[in-house]
């Protein structure tokens, strides 16, 4: 079977247009009840017999036996092992995006990261205090969705912020034939598949203990804490549908990150770059996800045309040639417009995760681009560097909500305290204002407080 992407073709003077626009961009994370109800038991469980259930789930689940919950924990030298152990040119590319992300969020927190105050002409000083949170968690998904980078991109973070622990779990399951035997030490577990790469960028980012734990057992652990696994404040990371179940269950007990749909790029051409370059930007989500979701918006005809040219010669070549063409069949669009403004328009409509401004003069469409969780300016920035390298998050809001949300940063390890320090001189001003309003709301108390604190 030969395989071909057709995305939906659409034009914005189509009268069927706004309909067929809808269709397309239609997605709903649904619930799935069965996976809620075994979540909550799971965690409910893990809550009341924490470490014996973990392990049970564990075993049973990623089929990894171990005879105590010491045995799933990876030493900061199995970490070390594993960044020693990869080709130099791996050991590198990891330290420089790691480099290159820290520099970002170190610049971050500079940007309204930082405890600032200022005083009233009374001498009353005001401001917010901002402070790390103590203890994170993040998880990191097994098998083919493990990216390394999404460790980086979760940890990096919460370190600048000043977390002072980072817990990391992976899930390791075994797959195929039971693994035997263990590595003795703290105690004996079967070895389960491990990702070299994962396990390398948490030693780069420097987590400070890492479990080889998943699914909503892991999310358990650390939302309630269990002899072993210490209880976080905080849980980022993406995960499957039992993850994402899990996490908003216990939120509430411990704070989230955000729910992840699957990934999105909105490319916005004015025509002038190379289409294969546009081609295989597209490709480069779609090849995420089957239901990953790709769109190209273009006022000229003949260079949509093109694009779907360079789709159809590069496919065969592409190794997930499969799901990228169910990607773009079934959710991406090549959508001409009348203009480079209605595209604009188009683009906040949507409110894509990434948003690659193609043109040779990006800076004056940048201004006219409202909602996007990443904005990517200019022919040579394709997505993929900020995925991997160029410093920003690449954690970023998917399915619309960059309307009301933005990307992974420093600031989701921090949380901010008022701080209130008001003068002798500020007392009498603001007492009598809030006697009034205490008065009003007939809380006694609260007059009575301020109206001491009055001079005469
Ligand atoms: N584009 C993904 C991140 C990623 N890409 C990781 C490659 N590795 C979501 O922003
Ligand atoms: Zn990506």
């Amino acid at each position: 079977m030969t395989l071909s992407a057709a995305p939906l073709r659409l034009s914005t003077a189509d009268a069927d247009f706004e309909a067929q626009f809808a269709a397309r961009l239609h997605w709903s994370a649904e619930q799935d009840d069965a996976i809620e109800q075994r979540v909550k038991a799971i965690l409910a469980d893990v809550r009341q017999r924490g470490d014996a259930a973990v392990l049970e789930y564990t075993a049973r689940f990623d089929g990894l036996q171990a005879d105590s919950m010491a045995a799933l924990e990876l030493s900061a030298d199995e970490l070390k092992a594993a960044f020693d152990g990869l080709p130099a040119e791996q050991r590198d590319a990891l330290e420089q995006a790691a480099a290159r992300i820290r520099r970002y969020h170190v610049w971050q927190k500079t940007q309204g990261g930082e405890t600032a105050t200022y005083r009233d002409a009374d001498g009353t000083l005001l401001g917010q205090k901002v402070t790390p949170l103590d203890r994170v968690g993040i998880y990191v998904p097994g098998g083919k969705a493990a990216y390394p980078s999404s460790l980086l991109m979760n940890a990096i973070p919460a370190q600048v912020a000043g977390v002072a622990e980072i817990i990391m779990v992976v899930p390791t399951p075994v797959r195929g034939s039971v693994a035997t035997g263990g590595d003795g030490g703290a105690g004996a577990a079967t070895r389960g598949e491990r990702n070299e790469l994962v396990l390398a960028a948490a030693h780069v980012a420097g987590v400070t203990r890492a479990f080889t734990l998943g699914g909503a057992q892991a999310i358990g652990a650390l939302a309630y804490g269990t002899a072993t696994v210490p209880k976080v404040d905080k849980i980022t990371g993406p995960g499957n549908a039992y993850v994402a179940s899990a996490k908003k269950h216990v939120f509430g007990t411990v704070g989230i990150d955000m729910i992840a749909g699957p990934s999105e790029i909105l490319v916005l051409a004015d025509g002038s770059t190379r289409p294969d370059w546009v081609a295989m930007d597209l490709f480069s989500q779609a090849e995420h996800d089957e239901l990953a979701q790709s769109i190209l918006l273009c006022p000229d005809a003949a260079y949509i045309d093109a694009v779907q040219r360079e789709i159809d010669r590069l496919l065969p070549g592409m190794p997930r040639a499969e799901i990228i063409a169910k990607s773009l069949n079934g959710r991406g669009a090549l959508i001409h417009t009348r203009s480079m403004e209605e595209a604009c328009a188009i683009s906040n409509r949507i409110a894509p995760e990434h948003l690659e401004v193609s043109s040779t003069d990006p800076h004056r469409w940048e201004p006219l681009l409202k909602h996007a969780g990443a904005i990517f300016l200019g022919a040579y920035t394709s997505e993929a560097l900020g995925d991997y390298c160029a410093g920003p998050n690449h954690v970023l809001p998917t399915s619309g909500t960059a309307r009301f949300s933005g990307p992974l940063s420093v600031y989701d390890f921090q949380k901010r305290s008022s701080l209130i320090e008001v003068s002798q001189q500020g007392a009498q001003q603001l007492g009598r204002i809030a006697s009034v309003l205490a008065h009003g709301e007939g809380l006694q108390a609260h007059a009575g407080a301020a109206e001491m604190r009055l001079v005469d």
